[in-house]
Formats: C-alpha cells, structure tokens, sequence
C-alpha cells in the first residue's frame, strides 16, 4: 500500500482547522488533524512543502518507520510546527493502516481496556452561579467530571473565562490582530477559592471538578492557590505555572496534595520527561496533534504509567474532530487512562464538514466499530468557509506588562 498523494486542506468553519489527506495506490485515504491555533498556514506549509514530498512512494503500513524519519530524520526536532505536522501524517496513517485491515484504531493499538472514555465538560461563567448552574447542567446529563472556569469580578475579558460570551473573531477587530486581555493575579487568587466553595456547597462531593490556571502564576502563587483549593478535593489542577521549567513542579508537591496536570502544549516526550519521573504531576494531557501523533502518545502514555501519571488528552475546540477521534481511539486502549477533556459537539458548520462517529452515554464518550479513525471531512468546505487569519489572545498585567498566560 503505497503512498499516491498528500494533500492539505485548510478551513474555517467557525474557525479554522488544517486537515490532512493521505492517499494511497489502492484508492484508500486516510485523515489527521494538522490544526495549531494561531500558526495553522506554518503547519500547512510545513506539510505541503517539506513534509509530502518525502513520503510518495513510501508503505503506507510502515508507520513508525514513517515517524522516525519524520523527527529523526530531519535533523530539526520538536517544536510545535512541526510535530503537529508529523502528528497529522501519524494520525493519517493510523486512519488508514484501520481502513485497510478493516479495524476500528483502538483494535490495532490493543483494544478496548474499558466500556466508554470518561469525559469532562466545561462549565464557564460571567458569575460563580452562572457557572454552578451549568456544571449542574451537564451533571444532569450523566456527566461525571466538570470543568469550572469563572470570569474573575473587576477584571475585563481574560481568555479562558470568558465562557458562552466569547466571539472568537470579533474579539480579535478588524485587523484580526491578536486581543490583549487584563490579568491581576492577586484579583485571580482573591477570587477563584469561593468558586470551588460554593461549588461543593451546591454541587455535592460526587462529581469531579476540574481547574485550569493557563500557566499564569510563579511557583510561590501556584503553591498558594494548591493549598486554598485542597480543600474542594479537585481531580486536577491544570497548567498552575507555565510549562518549561519541569524541575520547578517538584517544588509543589510539599505544599499540597492537589493533583496537577500539565502538557497541552508539549511536543515531544522531553519536555515531561522529568515531570514525570520525579513524580510531579498526576495527569499529562499531550494531544494526539502537537504531540506528534498516535505513535508517540502510546510510548508516553507507557512511560508515565511506570509513575502512576495517568493520561488527559487535551481537548479544547482548537483540536478537530479529527484528533477528537483519534483521542477516543488511545483513550479506549490506554490502560493509564484518566480522562478526556470534552468541550460537546461544536457548532452546526464545523458538523457540516466533519462527520464524526461519537456519542456520550452516561458521562462516557463512546463510538461504534467502524474502520480507522471514524471520521471523514467535507473537502469542499476549503472553498465554501475559508481560511480566516486568527491569534490567541495576549495577556497582560493591569500596568501593560505582557505577563504568561
Ligand atoms: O489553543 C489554545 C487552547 O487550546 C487552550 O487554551 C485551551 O487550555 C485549554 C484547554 O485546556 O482546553
Ligand atoms: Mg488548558
């Protein structure tokens, strides 16, 4: 099964997502996910210029060959651009490799370790009752686990809290140029203990809750906010202090016993190498996209399990349905599981380009037995919802100081 094409499409239906075909000589494609929000062109170019060129030709079976000569071969390792380029192609292939045998993914990675993929949903709210009542919401609806983030009162619009309130593109004006938000620390950590107070008041001890600080403090403010919140008894605490000094995460530990998760934006099995060894986090959540695909995922995933750390894809609607799927695929098989995060369905435009075999059942993400990944795409929707330029906002502090976020 021989590599005929590779092409990349780039959509925006409602905002924009880099897919990736792979063609083969029997007339079989397989579909990864190449999106990297606020960098997609880089990723396309990256794919269609210096990445599609070196694979015609090549089995298409032999998957990890394929990856080694992606990373290995090209001299210049990880990054974001390009191992969400070589996780597109993996994802691919993976696809493929399912349609050719006829296996659903998770069958070829060792099968299934559990009935369904336990999810979380995402609470956001302007107020602490706006987000109580959601989370109530999707308790009601069989969730199990939810994700509460709250605006933070007399601070202005900060990403990540600004919940059902947030137009992606009308934030970023007319020259869609990247939105700078406020950010106060102190504001913050005054602020977010009551959310989670109230919340147990409310929501009872049953579910499990979720927080994510998006990297925003120093080691001394994330020992702070671990300690506050301990008592609300959190499943995790994500991203508390930004993510390249791993040797800083031991120094939490002393402090608390909430859990920490970390990895959304890790590229490769370095950058939580040590995180992970010294027994500093609880749960990584490298995408099967930025982390270059299915092939590593699965050698992370066996490292971390040597330390109890479980794994928690990252899940946030910069990732397509494409790395959805193929999440829910590792997720099925990976025996250290921990849990998927799951932000619903998406808007009826992103439904009409990718047709996506999930549901939840019960608070679990399940989906049926088709071949591959169980996903396919629209490749008309180039044309019809056009790439659209779009940033991450910028954070700074209230005296301009451009601060982490
Ligand atoms: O592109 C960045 C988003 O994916 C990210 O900010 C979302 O932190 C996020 C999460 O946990 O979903
Ligand atoms: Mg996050």
């Amino acid at each position: 099964m021989k590599i005929s094409d590779i092409s990349v499409y780039v959509c925006c239906p409602d905002r924009n997502f880099v897919t990736v075909k792979i063609t083969t000589d029997e007339g079989l494609y397989g579909l990864g996910d190449g999106t990297l929000n606020g960098r997609e062109l880089a990723v396309a170019s990256y794919l269609e210029n210096h990445v599609a060129p070196c694979l015609i030709g090549k089995d298409a079976r032999n998957i990890e060959d394929i990856w080694q000569y992606l990373y290995k071969g090209a001299y210049w390792r990880k990054g974001p651009v390009t191992m969400t380029a070589i996780g597109a192609i993996d994802m691919a292939l993976w696809d493929l490799f399912g349609k050719y045998t006829g296996q659903p993914v998770y069958q070829l990675l060792g099968g299934k370790s559990r009935k369904g993929v336990k999810v979380y949903a995402h609470a956001n709210g302007a107020s602490i009752d706006e987000v109580i009542e959601q989370a109530a919401g999707f308790i009601k609806e069989g969730y199990k686990a939810v994700r509460l983030q709250c605006s933070i009162p007399e601070m202005d619009g900060t990403y990540g809290i600004l919940g059902d309130k947030k137009d992606y593109y009308k934030m970023q004006g007319d020259r869609h140029l990247p939105p700078e938000q406020p950010w106060s620390t102190r504001k913050y950590l005054n602020f977010i203990p009551s959310l989670f107070k109230k919340a147990r008041e409310v929501l009872g001890w049953d579910v499990e809750l979720v927080h994510d600080v998006h990297s925003r403090l120093t080691p001394i403010e994330a020992a702070k906010l671990c300690k506050a919140l301990e008592p609300y008894d959190l499943l995790f605490l994500e991203d508390v202090m930004p993510s390249e000094n791993q040797a800083e995460f031991a120094g939490l530990r002393p402090h608390s016993t909430t859990p920490l998760a970390i990895g959304e934006t890790y590229n490769s099995i370095w950058d939580a190498k040590t995180l992970i060894e010294t027994n500093s986090i609880d749960y990584i959540r490298c995408a099967v996209s930025h982390f270059g695909g299915i092939t590593p995922l699965r050698r992370l995933a066996d490292f971390a399990s040597l330390y109890h750390v479980k794994t928690s894809p990252h899940g946030a609607p910069d990732l397509s349905p494409i790395a959805l799927m193929a999440h829910l695929h590792f997720n099925y098989w990976v025996p250290n599981f921990g849990i998927q995060e799951f932000v619903g369905f998406g808007t009826d435009k992103l439904n009409s380009v990718f047709d996506y075999d999930i549901y939840v059942e019960d608070g679990l993400m399940k989906t049926s037995d088709k071949p591959g990944l169980g996903v396919d795409f629209d490749f008309s929707s180039v044309e019809q919802y056009p790439y659209k330029r779009s940033y991450l906002p910028v954070s700074r502090l209230e005296d301009g100081t451009l601060s982490d976020w």
